[in-house]
This record gives structure tokens, C-alpha cells and sequence, in this order.
């Protein structure tokens, strides 16, 4: 029988549709399930398995997939024997306490208060860390109206943009975790399967550095192009191609994204014209 590797990620909801994309990014053809619990990628040895977000660590742990696409939260809240791989990038938010927009808040103000909470472990181990003592009230949604119908005082709850907090009088006092998606792994994996998934990860890893990195194009005097090659110095070192204009260089490299703001006035400044920057789609380093 042929070994695939089974992967887990979120049937539905926030995570789904990145992780679907990160695994087509990664050049692995999966439909999107569907209604089904599982299907079977045409081009690699994998299996992906469509669960809700929560199950996911205990699948894992018990090796009834090998690996699972989850948002740390959940992890660090299902405490599972699992060992997190790679941040993905994706799904990003934080768990954080809100209280009453118009409330001080300093927090030992949490002493002896109610807190509802999807999260009562990791809301625990805050208070532990902080020798508070609280009443945490766990309730499994809309978490956000437990103040406002006299349930708690205060909330423990993921936040992204903030608007729920502000659509319910509630404002952000304290961050106990920054989260996003992770890609898990059982830690007991058998030895072809821990091949598939290290050449899995060295995929998604190939992906998430291209999505850094921009491939920049320029046209520069011959006499700056010390100057600009010092400014990108690219994978190894800048391709340099002479024009047909006598005196002038093409300049090619590869540079963080973020990098390009910041130096985009010096290359102007040392002459450079005509700048291309494209997008990458792989990034085998
Ligand atoms: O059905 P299933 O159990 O699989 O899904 P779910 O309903 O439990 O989870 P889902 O799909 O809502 O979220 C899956 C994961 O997405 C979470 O575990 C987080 O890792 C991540 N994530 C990222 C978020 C958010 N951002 C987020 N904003 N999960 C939930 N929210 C909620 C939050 O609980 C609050 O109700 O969105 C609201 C706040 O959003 P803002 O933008 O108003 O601040
Ligand atoms: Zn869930």
C-alpha cells in the first residue's frame, strides 16, 4: 500500500479557505470537501481530512492524522501532545481581555470579577501568572455580550479588527496571546510519513519566502552600480546585464518587500530608473 501522509485542517469557518490555498500554493491539487470528511490530492501522497478547528490536536495526538492546520490558540488552550512545525502566516489574531469601554482598568481590578471565556485554560494561566483570582464563566460563543447581559464583568476573547469588541461597548485592555495558523504534527510519526511531511513543510516554506520577497528590475548608470548592487544584495549577488545603450546596467535581484520602501529613495537616488518589482512565486533557497 502506498503511505499518504493525512493532514487535518478546518471544515469550515476562518481557516478553511487559506489552508485550502496554502496547500494549492504549494502545487498540491485538493478539492475543497465539499460535504465530504475527507479527500485525496491528485498530484501527492495526501490525504486531507476536513474537521472542525477544535478537534484537530486530538486527531493529532492521536494519530488519526499525521498533521492539522490550527490556530495556536487552540492549541496552547487543548494542551494535546502535539508538536507545532511552522507558523503559517495566515489567521491571525490575539486573545485578549475586554472590559467596559468606559472603565479604568488597571489588573488587579480582575480580582474576585467574573470572566467569560471561550478559553478558560489559557484565561487560567494568565491569572496564575498575574496571582489573580477570578470567576471565569466558560461560554462557547458570542462571548463579546456577556457584560452587556450582566453574565461578567469582563471577556476573555480573540480579537482581529476590533469591531466586535467596539460594536458591544467593550474595549481591549490586556493581549494574553498573539495567534495565528500552525501547522501541527503527531510527534511519534513513522518514518515515511515524516519524509512526506518534511518535503510537505520544505514546500510551504518555499511559498511563504516568496510571498516576502519581490523580484526588482532597474535600469542604472554603469558609474552607480556599486553603489546600487551594495543597496541590493539580493539571493547571492545581483544579475548585472549590460543595455544596448552603451554606459547603462539591467539590474536584477531579489528583495524583501519591506526592505523596498525603505531603500527605493536611496536607488533613485544613486540613478536608478525604470524599477520593476514582481512578485515570486516559489523561493527555493
Ligand atoms: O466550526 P469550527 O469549530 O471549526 O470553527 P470556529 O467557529 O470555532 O472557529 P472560526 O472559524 O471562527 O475561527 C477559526 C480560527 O480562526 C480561530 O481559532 C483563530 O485561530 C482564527 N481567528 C482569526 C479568529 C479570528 N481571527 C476572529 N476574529 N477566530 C475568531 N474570531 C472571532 C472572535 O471570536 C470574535 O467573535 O471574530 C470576532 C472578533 O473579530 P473582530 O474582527 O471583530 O475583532
Ligand atoms: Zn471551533
Amino acid at each position: 500500500m502506498v503511505t499518504k501522509l493525512r493532514i487535518a485542517i478546518q471544515k469550515s469557518g476562518r481557516l478553511h479557505e487559506d489552508s485550502i490555498r496554502l496547500l494549492q500554493e504549494c502545487g498540491i491539487d485538493i478539492s475543497n470537501g465539499g460535504n465530504k470528511l475527507k479527500s485525496s490530492a491528485a498530484n501527492f501522497p495526501l490525504e486531507v481530512f476536513f474537521l472542525r478547528d477544535d478537534d484537530i490536536p486530538q486527531y493529532v495526538e492521536d494519530a488519526v492524522a499525521d498533521a492539522g492546520i490550527v490556530g495556536e490558540n487552540v492549541v496552547y488552550e487543548k494542551k494535546k501532545q502535539v508538536e507545532v512545525m511552522e507558523q503559517l502566516g495566515f489567521g491571525k489574531c490575539r486573545l485578549s481581555i475586554a472590559v467596559g469601554r468606559n472603565e479604568e482598568f488597571d489588573r488587579k481590578q480582575l480580582e474576585g470579577k467574573r470572566i467569560a471565556t471561550s478559553y478558560p485554560v489559557l484565561l487560567q494561566e494568565y491569572l496564575d501568572n498575574n496571582k489573580i483570582t477570578a470567576d471565569i464563566h466558560e461560554i462557547s460563543g458570542s462571548v463579546e455580550i456577556a457584560p452587556g447581559i450582566g453574565l461578567a464583568e469582563a471577556i476573555c476573547d480573540l480579537v482581529s479588527s476590533g469591531s466586535t469588541l467596539l460594536t458591544n461597548g467593550l474595549k481591549e485592555v490586556e493581549t494574553i496571546l498573539h495567534s495565528q495558523a500552525v501547522l501541527i504534527q503527531n510527534k511519534n510519526l513513522g518514518e515515511a510519513n515524516r519524509t512526506l511531511l518534511q518535503s510537505l513543510l520544505f514546500r510551504i516554506r518555499s511559498v511563504k519566502k516568496a510571498k516576502n520577497n519581490k523580484y526588482i528590475l532597474l535600469n542604472a548608470p554603469n558609474d552607480s552600480l556599486d553603489k546600487i548592487i551594495s543597496l541590493l544584495p539580493g539571493m547571492k549577488s545581483p544579475t548585472v546585464l549590460p543595455l544596448a545603450t552603451s554606459g547603462w546596467s539591467s539590474v536584477h535581484s531579489v528583495i524583501d518587500e519591506n526592505d523596498f520602501w525603505r531603500i527605493i529613495e536611496q536607488l533613485k537616488g544613486a540613478g536608478a530608473q525604470g524599477i520593476l518589482v514582481v512578485p515570486i512565486e516559489k523561493m527555493i533557497v
